[in-house]
């Protein structure tokens, strides 16, 4: 049973109404703990499924290229005025598609092809669009990247502090992936002051907990700040930019015209939902309770002997060193699947293998708890974790058997944890 029902897909599409229900159930009968992912709500659901769909609305509130904006106009002003309310932020762009497209705005706004730019190591924690080799950014500008420190696991600030005084980058982007521990922002706009850098805080992992007073916002530090909106912020799939009321006409010109054509309407509406649903006090509950599970999973996996980078975290993203349990990431990411446990394998930092084939895990809180799931379950979900990793580790035949048992376990616990949007049949 789909909730809204797939009534006329399924009469008109059968085979993709079905491909669309065996992923509802897939997302309802795995324990979710990839870092990026949640499940939106049913209200979310509907926006993003809406006729919303069906318009073009190049432009901007007010100043659009094509007819018919009445009702487009009042939906991206209030995800504007939500987004700025939210996060205490003069400026909000809501049209960027995702957050990659976020990112290169911000490059299209404040610096020129070749310029240096600065990020945070992509196998350290970062983003490709921070100036990574394989992407645009790192071949049109001259990255310069700095990293954690190999005894804390941390960003190292003292470093962040050298390069940017010796290469005076024009934009400093913090934030990341794979960033367990609580970002510095002060820090960065300290050193961003120093050198005559654009601080960019990418915070499309933490904003959800941002919104939430979870983790300490970066309004007042940053120059600009990128979000994608559907990871602990629970959102559809799509991005917002905050800025100051200085940058916010550089910003919007970087967005449209400047990379994109017309805005996705449903999603936008989707995104003001959301906005809606983040200003409840019960998102603060939320977004605190993500990383209670975060930390009691952590202390979980440490008590059974797991390397965690920077030895836990502050957040809701875990990061799992596995070189001392004889398994690299990539097959105990895929055994673990099989489990139903679904998670990614993730570079390490100084990781010496490469980054299709990793030595991490890399794990997160946000869709596990807004299942209802609650820091004393996270005991059981460590045990589960190691049992396959282990059996991996041990051979086939052996990793079978315990896979087929964990994810008959995992199953019987979730039927307890509705998912939003999809109930399975009674
Ligand atoms: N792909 C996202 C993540 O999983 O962290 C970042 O873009």
């Amino acid at each position: 049973m789909h909730d809204p029902s797939l009534s006329h897909l399924t009469g008109q599409d059968p085979e993709l109404a079905g491909l669309v229900e065996a992923e509802a159930r897939r997302q309802h009968d795995k324990i979710r703990l990839i870092a990026s992912e949640n499940y939106v709500s049913a209200a979310v659901l509907e926006a993003t499924g809406s006729v919303l769909t069906n318009k073009y609305s190049e432009g901007y509130a007010g100043r659009r290229y094509y007819e018919g904006q009445q009702n487009i106009d009042p939906i991206e002003t209030l995800a504007i005025e939500r987004a700025k309310a939210l996060f205490g932020a003069e400026h909000a762009n809501v049209q960027p598609y995702s957050g990659s497209p976020a990112n290169l705005a911000v490059y299209l706004a404040f610096a020129e092809p070749g310029d240096p730019v600065m990020g945070l190591s992509l196998p350290m924690g970062g983003h490709l669009t921070h100036g990574w080799s394989v992407s645009a950014t790192g071949k049109w500008f001259t990255p310069v990247r700095y990293e954690v420190r190999a005894d804390t696991g941390r960003i190292d600030m003292d470093q962040v502090r050298d390069l940017a005084r010796k290469e005076r980058p024009k934009v400093i982007w913090c934030g990341g992936t794979a960033i367990p521990r609580t970002i510095d922002f002060a820090a960065f706009a300290e050193i961003a002051r120093e050198v005559g850098a654009v601080l960019a805080a990418d915070i499309a992992h933490i904003a959800g907990l941002i919104a939430g007073g979870a983790h300490p916002s970066p309004v007042g530090h940053a120059d600009v700040i990128t979000t994608t909106t559907h990871k602990t912020l629970r959102g559809p799939r799509g991005a917002m930019i905050l800025s100051t009321a200085e940058h916010a006409a550089a910003v919007d010109k970087a967005v449209f015209p400047g990379l994109q054509g017309g805005p996705h309407n449903h999603t936008t509406a989707g995104i003001a939902v959301a906005l809606r649903e983040a200003a409840r006090p019960d998102f603060t509950d939320y977004a605190h309770l993500v990383v209670a599970n975060a930390k009691a999973l952590a202390e979980a996996l440490l008590e059974r002997g797991y390397d965690l980078i920077s030895g836990g975290t502050d957040n809701h993203l875990i990061l799992i060193d596995l070189t001392g349990k004889g398994v690299p990431g990539k097959p105990a990411a895929q055994a673990l699947d099989r489990a139903g446990i679904e998670l990614n394998h993730n570079a390490v930092p100084f990781d010496p293998r490469k980054p299709f084939d990793p030595s991490g895990l890399r794990l997160g809180t946000a869709a596990i708890t807004t299942r209802g799931v609650t820091p004393d379950r996270m005991p059981r979900i460590a045990e589960w974790i190691d049992d396959i990793v282990r059996a991996t580790a041990r051979g086939e035949d052996q990793a079978e058997k315990e896979e087929r048992r964990v994810a008959a376990e995992i199953r019987e616990l979730l039927a307890g944890y509705p998912m939003p949007g999809w109930a399975p049949v009674p």
